[in-house]
């Protein structure tokens, strides 16, 4: 482990340690950040009325709007001048959301990646080929600090160019790999490509996130390049990556930066806390953050809590994998349907490989839900290599995806098969869904 004595700590202890800095946010809040000081007010809660957890439940929550109504720097609690620096959200629904670090907070967010690479089964010494996003994007430099920080050797190549990408895994050898799954997926269809076998290469974990994924995703991976397959969860707004952390142990849920973050699940529409184990919106409480302090922050993420214990050691509290965001729900005749859902089922399918889109429309005022799915190697060889969307081998298989969705989801959908390499390659976070009903 990179920090034991925290990741370990006792539930009494470490609530203690909670409770010492939830107390210390609000107050540094309540005095710095205007739009905080009116919410506690409002409701009644003064710093010094904080001496438990349970105090939580009373404050506010901190929403998406709220960030883009305070755009750019409104709710951050530190003058420009103390900022070392500032990330952005990329703002396609809408302004930016835009967040800032002081030099500590950018130590805690080292640390917290640090130990996420840990927990994946990386160390000090390794060489750590990170393809997130390098930018305004906090994928790329979140795990850039926190492989320096353990004492790796990180390979800073970002999102993109595949084929200079496979060069550089053969060659320099990477243990760990990090970006999102469909990006090391289609790294890996590329490496094959060029005749190396993703299998072949020194990669032994992956440290995999920034978009919804599946267990059968997982088993693709793993699958695909002959590694362990992780997933890590974070936000922006919470911190970047590092917020949660899946081990290698158990690969059962993602263990949360517990003396860092607070995690809540609320029922989405009343804002009702949930009993652990129940599916909700999770929401987010920082901790010791100097700069942009949340209280409450609503992530729009479907996930559920555990607190049971786990067999790598770890006290932490862990959340499920994400179901998907509230916005992503797709609500299909009145069924709501999770992208990753026709995930799970899609890969189920040997015919078809695991490059897939949703379009969703409207045919005479019916939503209507088509998955586009290319079809598998094997598919296209049974058919003399040509593609045939009539051939009889494809309507089967179309017929058979769409018994699958309909039995999975509940909803009826189109199914069109599609020629290999015509559904665009990810570079970052994939586009799953094309929504046309929204004009
Ligand atoms: O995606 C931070 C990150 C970078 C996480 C690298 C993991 C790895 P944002 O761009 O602010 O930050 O997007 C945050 O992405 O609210 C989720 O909807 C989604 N997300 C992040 N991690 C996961 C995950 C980064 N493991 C939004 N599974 C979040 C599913 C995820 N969704």
């Amino acid at each position: 482990m990179f920090q034991p004595e925290l990741e370990t700590m006792a539930r009494q202890e470490l609530e203690k340690l909670q409770v010492g800095r939830l107390r210390w946010t609000v107050e540094r809040v309540y005095n710095l950040v205007p739009f905080y000081r009116r919410k506690l007010e409002k409701v009644g809660v003064k710093p010094d009325t904080i001496h438990s957890l349970k105090e939580l439940r009373r404050l506010p929550f901190t929403y998406k709007k709220d960030l883009r109504d305070h755009y750019p720097f409104g709710l951050f609690a530190v003058e420009q001048e103390e900022l070392a620096r500032i990330h952005a959200s990329s703002g396609t629904r809408g302004k930016p959301t835009v967040v800032g670090y002081t030099p500590k907070d950018i130590r805690h967010w080292a640390e917290v990646c640090a130990r996420a690479i840990v927990i994946a089964g990386g160390r000090a010494g390794d060489v750590f080929h990170n393809a997130y996003g390098y930018g305004l994007f906090t994928g790329g430099l979140g795990l850039h600090y926190g492989a320096e920080r353990l004492g790796a050797t990180v390979v800073p190549v970002s999102g993109g160019n595949r084929s200079r990408q496979a060069v550089l895994i053969r060659d320099f050898r990477p243990r760990g790999i990090a970006g999102t799954p469909s990006f090391i997926l289609s790294l890996g269809e590329k490496m094959k490509e060029e005749g190396f076998n993703p299998r072949d290469t020194h990669v032994e974990y992956g440290i995999l996130g920034a978009e919804p994924w599946t267990e059968e995703m997982r088993q693709t991976l793993e699958e695909q390049w002959g590694i362990d397959a992780l997933d890590i969860y974070g936000l922006s707004e919470v911190i970047g990556p590092g917020v949660a952390m899946e081990c290698r142990e158990a690969k059962e849920g993602l263990h949360i930066a517990e003396d860092h973050f607070l995690a809540e699940v609320v029922d989405p529409k009343t804002g009702d806390p949930l009993p652990d184990g129940e599916f909700g919106e999770l929401v987010f409480t920082s901790l010791t953050k100097e700069a942009f302090p949340v209280l409450r922050y609503r992530t729009g993420d479907i996930a559920s809590l555990c607190r049971e214990p786990c067999r790598c050691g770890r006290t932490h509290t862990r959340m499920s994998r994400i179901k998907g965001r509230l916005d992503d729900m797709l609500i299909i005749r009145g069924v709501n349907v999770f992208p990753s859902e026709m995930e799970a089922a899609v890969l189920g399918v040997e015919e078809v490989a695991p490059y897939y889109q949703l379009l969703v429309d409207r045919e005479r005022g019916v939503d209507r839900l088509t998955l586009e799915v290319e079809v598998s190697d094997g598919l296209l060889r049974s058919m003399e290599g040509r593609f045939d969307p009539e051939h009889e081998k494809c309507k089967q298989v179309c017929k058979r995806l769409q018994q699958l969705l309909k039995e999975s989801l509940g909803v009826t959908s189109n199914v069109a098969l599609k020629a290999p390499q015509s559904i665009p390659r990810s570079e970052g976070k994939a586009l799953r869904v094309i929504d046309q009903r929204k004009g």
